[in-house]
C-alpha cells in the first residue's frame, strides 16, 4: 500500500519535472530572457571578436544583451555586476580582468539568485559555487603548446641554447597565469633553454612595442634567440620594432604568439612569424547555449573548453583553414 503510493507520486513528480523543462524551452518565454554581460576592455582584436561574437549570439537567440565595457578596470566590472544585480537580469556573464577580488560580488549576485557564468578568464576562490560555469579557453595547453612547438625546432635546427624572452599579458589574469606556467613546464627541464627575461606587456601591442626597444636595449638583436609573447597584439608591436631595426639577427628569432588574429596569420604566412597558438574569441553562441540551458532549468557541466591547436611554419600554410579572425 505504502509502495503503491510511493510510486504515484514518483510518477507525479517526473511528469511535473517534464512538463515544466518542456515549458521553459519554449521561445516566446525564451526570448524575455536578460543577459548582463560585463566585458573587460578592448585591448585587443580578440577581445573586439569576442564582443562582437557575444552580441551576434544574443541577438540570434533572441535574448536582450545588457553590456558594459570595463576599459580593463576591476571596478568597474565590479560596478556593472552591481548594476546587473539591481536590474535582476537573468543570467550574468562576464570576463575576469583578473583572477582574485571577486567573491564579495559574487556572493551577492548569489543571494539575489542570479546565475554566473565566467566568459573567457577564471577566479580564483574557495566557493566554486559562486559561479554556476566556466567557458573559456584550456590556457595551460595553449601554454603547452607553445613550448612544444619550440622543442620541435630546436630539435630541428640542432640548437643547443636558446635564450628566451617572454612578453607576459596582464599580470594575475588567467591566460597570462597558464600560458606562462604550461610553457615552462614543457621547456624548463631541457637545459637548451633559458628564460632570461620576463616582461608585462598587458596584452597591448602598444606595450609590446615599448617592451621590445627596452629589450633590444638591454640584450640587443644577437642576444635574444626566442620571443614567445602571450598575445598576437603584443607580438604585432614586437614586429613593429623588430622591423625597424638595423641589426640583422633580429630576423633570426623564433617568435611564437597565441591567438590568431588575421594580422599574425597573415605575418606567419609570410614568413615574419614562427607559430600561432590558437585561441577562440568566438565564445558567443556556446555562452547564449549555456544561458538557453540554464534558464530551462538543465544541470549544466561546470567546464567548457573549445576545441584549438596551434599554426606553425612546419604546416601547410596555403591550406584554406589556416586562416586567423
Ligand atoms: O589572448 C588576449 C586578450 O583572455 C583569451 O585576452 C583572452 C586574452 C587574449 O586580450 O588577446
Amino acid at each position: 500500500m505504502r509502495k503503491g503510493l510511493a510510486l504515484v507520486l514518483a510518477v507525479m513528480l517526473l511528469l511535473c519535472l517534464g512538463g515544466c523543462a518542456g515549458k521553459q524551452e519554449t521561445p516566446s518565454e525564451s526570448s524575455s530572457v536578460v543577459v548582463g554581460f560585463s566585458q573587460l576592455g578592448a585591448e585587443s582584436s580578440w577581445r573586439i571578436a569576442n564582443t562582437a561574437s557575444m552580441e551576434k549570439a544574443a541577438k540570434e537567440a533572441g535574448y536582450g544583451l545588457m553590456m558594459e565595457n570595463a576599459n580593463q578596470k576591476q571596478e568597474k566590472q565590479i560596478d556593472a555586476i552591481r548594476s546587473f544585480i539591481a536590474y535582476r537580469v537573468d543570467v550574468i556573464v562576464f570576463s575576469p580582468i583578473v583572477e582574485t577580488g571577486w567573491d564579495n560580488v559574487l556572493k551577492e549576485a548569489k543571494q539575489a539568485g542570479i546565475p554566473v557564468i565566467l566568459m573567457d578568464r577564471m577566479i580564483e576562490t574557495t566557493d566554486d559555487s559562486l559561479y554556476t560555469a566556466y567557458i573559456g579557453a584550456d590556457f595551460y595547453a595553449e601554454g603547452r603548446r607553445a613550448g612544444e612547438y619550440l622543442v620541435r625546432k630546436a630539435d630541428a635546427a640542432g640548437a643547443e641554447k636558446l635564450r628566451i624572452v617572454e612578453i607576459c599579458g596582464t599580470t594575475d589574469s588567467t591566460p597570462m597565469r597558464d600560458r606562462q606556467r604550461g610553457f615552462m613546464d614543457v621547456i624548463s627541464r631541457d637545459e637548451r633553454f633559458t628564460v632570461i627575461d620576463s616582461v608585462d606587456g598587458d596584452f597591448l601591442r602598444s606595450k609590446g612595442e615599448e617592451c621590445m626597444r627596452d629589450l633590444l636595449r638591454k640584450y640587443g638583436a644577437d642576444g635574444i634567440d626566442v620571443i614567445y609573447s602571450h598575445n598576437d597584439s603584443m607580438m604585432l608591436g614586437v614586429l613593429d620594432v623588430l622591423e625597424k631595426t638595423e641589426d640583422s639577427s633580429a630576423k633570426d628569432m623564433i617568435l611564437i604568439t597565441v591567438d590568431g588574429e588575421k594580422e599574425a596569420v597573415e605575418a606567419l604566412k609570410a614568413g615574419r612569424l614562427n607559430c600561432v597558438v590558437q585561441c577562440t574569441p568566438h565564445l558567443g553562441p556556446s555562452v547564449m547555449k549555456l544561458v538557453g540551458d540554464l534558464t530551462a532549468g538543465k544541470e549544466l557541466t561546470k567546464v567548457y573548453h573549445p576545441e584549438e591547436g596551434a599554426f606553425t611554419d612546419f604546416d601547410d600554410l596555403t591550406d584554406p583553414a589556416v586562416e586567423g579572425f
